[in-house]
């Protein structure tokens, strides 16, 4: 079993119910259960120009699978709620769900980097997960708590 953390993100559309609903869709997949979910909050785009206001949060999850294939599954779900992806293009989306960290894991490899290479400095990400844990370690950097304090 290892602990993940996976980032929520919207926004277009019903951003709250979308999110509620990937948790649960994330929950009834063989191999994952859901440990505790943040308040979502709404934020400013960070890095992508002109856009709508994002909700964002993060889960925490116990699961049996493998990086990658946690990964597949997290982009299963994105697919199913409508997310459309350019390649190439940041744009708006129905749905984001970010593997941010993976147990203790560090791998980098096409597709799958985690820890997630630019969670150290988001505090749309490192909010959600200090109150999920402000303990919490990421491999390589310190807790979520000191990243943050690290922000200010
Ligand atoms: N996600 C991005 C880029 N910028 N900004 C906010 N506030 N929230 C996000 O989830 C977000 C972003 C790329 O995934
Ligand atoms: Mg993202
Ligand atoms: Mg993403």
């Amino acid at each position: 079993m290892t602990r993940a953390y996976v980032g929520l993100g919207a926004n277009l559309g019903d951003r709250e119910r979308t999110l509620r609903e990937a948790v649960a869709a994330l929950g009834a997949e063989e191999g994952i259960a859901v440990v505790a979910v943040s308040a979502l909050r709404e934020t400013e785009p960070v890095g992508v120009g002109e856009q709508p206001l994002f909700l964002n949060g993060a889960a925490a999850l116990e699961t049996t699978l493998e990086a990658p294939e946690l990964l597949e599954r997290l982009l299963a779900v994105e697919q199913r709620f409508g997310r459309v992806r350019v390649p190439g293009e940041h744009g708006p989306r129905t749905l984001d769900l970010d593997l941010l960290l993976y147990g203790e894991e560090e791998t980098e490899e096409p597709g799958l980097a985690v820890p997630h290479p630019r969670l150290h400095e988001r505090r749309f990400v490192l909010e959600p997960l200090v109150e999920l844990d402000p303990g919490l370690v990421v491999p390589g950097r310190g807790t979520v708590e000191s990243l943050l304090r690290g922000l200010h």
